[in-house]
C-alpha cells in the first residue's frame, strides 16, 4: 500500500531530557510533510514537547500541529482503531488495550520498535530483525538508526542541507569564536570556561537553559551574562526545534549531547564535541568509541587525534581539557572540512523516515 494512504501511530514515553520527544516529533512531522502519512503522536508528557514546538498546548488531550495529530497518552487511551504502522519508540511498551486492538485487526499492523542510535556494528545485524509476540498474532520489528546503509539511517529532512546553505549565506562574518554549549551538568564545564577565558581568541558562548546553564552557574556568580576573561558567556532561551538548527549552523563549534542534537550537529557540518548520555557500567563509553572509530576515519591523523582527545576529556576521561580544547581549536579548519565530507557521506544514504516508510510498505 502507498505510504500516503497509511495511518501511523507513534508512541513516546518521555524518560528524561528532550531527546525522546525531539526524535518522535521530528519523525512525526516529517512523515506528514514528506510522505503524506496520517500520523498520530501519543505522548505521556506533553509539557516536554512544548519547548520544542511552542504551538502546542500541554493541557489538551488532542490537538494538531504541523499536520500531526497529537494525543495525550494517559492511563487510558482513546484509540478508535489501531493504525497501519505502529511505532513504539525506544521500547516504551504499548498500552494493553491498544495491543489487543492491533491483534484483533483484520490486517495486522506493521509494528516497529524504534531503537536508540549507536555506531556499534551489531546494530547492522539487529536492524530489521523480527520478534514474534509470544501470545498474540503480532510481529515486532527492530528498527535501528545508524551511520551505514545496513541500518535505518539518520533523521534528515529533505530540504535540510539546502536550507542550511541558504541560511549560511546570510550570516555576517565574525572574528570571535562562536560556540553553542548544550551538555549535561556532569561535563567539565568549569575547565572549559577556564580554557576559554585564557585563550588568545575571544569567544561568545551561547548556553541553553536547564543542565547547561546550571553547570555554568556552578562556576560563575549571578545569573549572567558574564565576561570571563576572553569569553563572553550568554544564557539563551530554549529554542524551538528549527531555530536550534540555525544556532548550530551559525556556530563555529557546537557542544551537543544525547542523540538528536548529536545528529543535528553532524548535519550542521561544523566541528562538534559530543557528550554522550551516561549508561550503567560504562556502556556509553563503548558507544562513544564505536562512533569515534567510524567518524575519525574521514580525517587526517592530527585531526583524528585532536577530536578523540577532546571527546575523551569532555566525557570524563583523564585528559587535560584545556590542552585538548586548544588543540581541537587549532585544528578547527581541517576538522570543518572533514565534517563536510562526513555530512555529505551520511546524506548520500536514505534518511530514517524514508527508510522506515520503505521498510513498512513492504510489510503491510
Ligand atoms: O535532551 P537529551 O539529553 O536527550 C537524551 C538523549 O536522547 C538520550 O539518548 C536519551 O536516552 C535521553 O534523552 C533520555 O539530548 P538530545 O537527544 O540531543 O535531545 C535534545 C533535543 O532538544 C533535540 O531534539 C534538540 C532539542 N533542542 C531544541 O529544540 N532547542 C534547544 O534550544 C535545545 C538546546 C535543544
Amino acid at each position: 500500500m502507498a505510504a500516503m494512504q497509511l495511518h501511523w501511530d507513534i508512541f513516546c514515553r518521555v524518560i528524561d531530557n528532550y531527546g525522546d520527544i525531539g526524535i518522535c516529533w521530528r519523525l512525526a512531522r516529517q512523515l506528514v510533510a514528506e510522505h503524506g502519512c496520517h500520523v498520530r503522536l501519543w505522548v505521556d508528557d506533553l509539557a516536554s514537547l512544548r519547548p520544542l514546538c511552542p504551538l502546542i498546548d500541554p493541557s489538551l488531550d488532542a490537538q494538531s500541529a504541523e499536520g500531526v495529530e497529537i494525543r495525550r497518552w494517559g492511563t487510558e487511551i482513546a484509540a478508535e482503531r489501531s493504525a497501519d504502522v505502529v511505532v513504539e519508540a525506544f521500547a516504551c511498551e504499548l498500552p494493553d488495550t491498544y495491543l489487543k486492538a492491533m491483534a484483533a485487526a483484520t490486517r495486522k499492523p506493521c509494528w516497529i520498535n524504534l531503537e536508540y542510535l549507536t555506531a556499534e556494528s551489531w546494530a547492522e545485524d539487529c536492524h530489521g530483525m523480527a520478534s514474534p509476540h509470544p501470545v498474540l498474532p503480532l510481529t515486532k520489528y527492530f528498527f535501528f538508526p545508524g551511520f551505514t546503509a545496513k541500518t535505518g539511517g539518520l533523521l534528515r529532512e529533505a530540504d535540510l542541507l539546502s536550507d542550511r546553505e541558504h541560511y549560511r549565506k546570510q550570516i555576517p562574518p565574525h572574528d570571535h569564536l562562536k560556540i553553542s554549549l548544550f551538555c549535561y551538568d556532569t561535563a567539565p564545564v568549569g575547565d572549559l570556561l577556564a580554557a576559554l577565558a585564557n585563550m588568545p581568541q575571544p569567544s561568545i558562548v551561547h548556553v541553553p537553559p536547564g543542565k547547561p546553564l546550571a553547570a555554568v552557574m556552578q562556576h560563575l556568580p549571578g545569573p549572567g551574562p558574564w565576561q570571563h576573561g576572553k569569553a563572553r558567556i550568554e544564557p539563551l532561551s530554549f529554542l524551538p526545534l528549527d531555530d536550534y538548527d540555525r544556532l548550530l549552523w551559525q556556530s563555529d563549534i557546537n557542544f551537543i549531547r544525547g542523540e538528536d542534537s548529536f545528529v543535528r550537529a553532524q548535519w550542521a557540518a561544523k566541528p562538534f564535541i559530543w557528550q554522550i548520555y551516561q549508561q550503567d557500567e560504562g556502556a556509553h563509553l563503548v558507544k562513544l568509541s564505536a562512533f569515534l572509530d567510524r567518524y575519525c576515519t574521514t580525517m587526517g591523523a592530527a585531526q583524528a587525534q585532536a577530536v578523540k582527545a577532546m571527546f575523551t576529556a569532555w566525557n570524563g576521561g583523564a585528559l587535560e581539557l584545556a590542552k585538548a580544547f586548544q588543540n581541537f581549536v587549532d585544528n578547527r579548519q581541517a576538522i570543518t572540512e572533514a565534517n563536510r565530507a562526513w555530512c555529505d557521506h551520511l546524506a548520500s544514504q536514505d534518511d530514517l523516515a524514508t527508510a522506515l516508510v520503505n521498510f513498512c510498505a513492504a510489510k503491510v
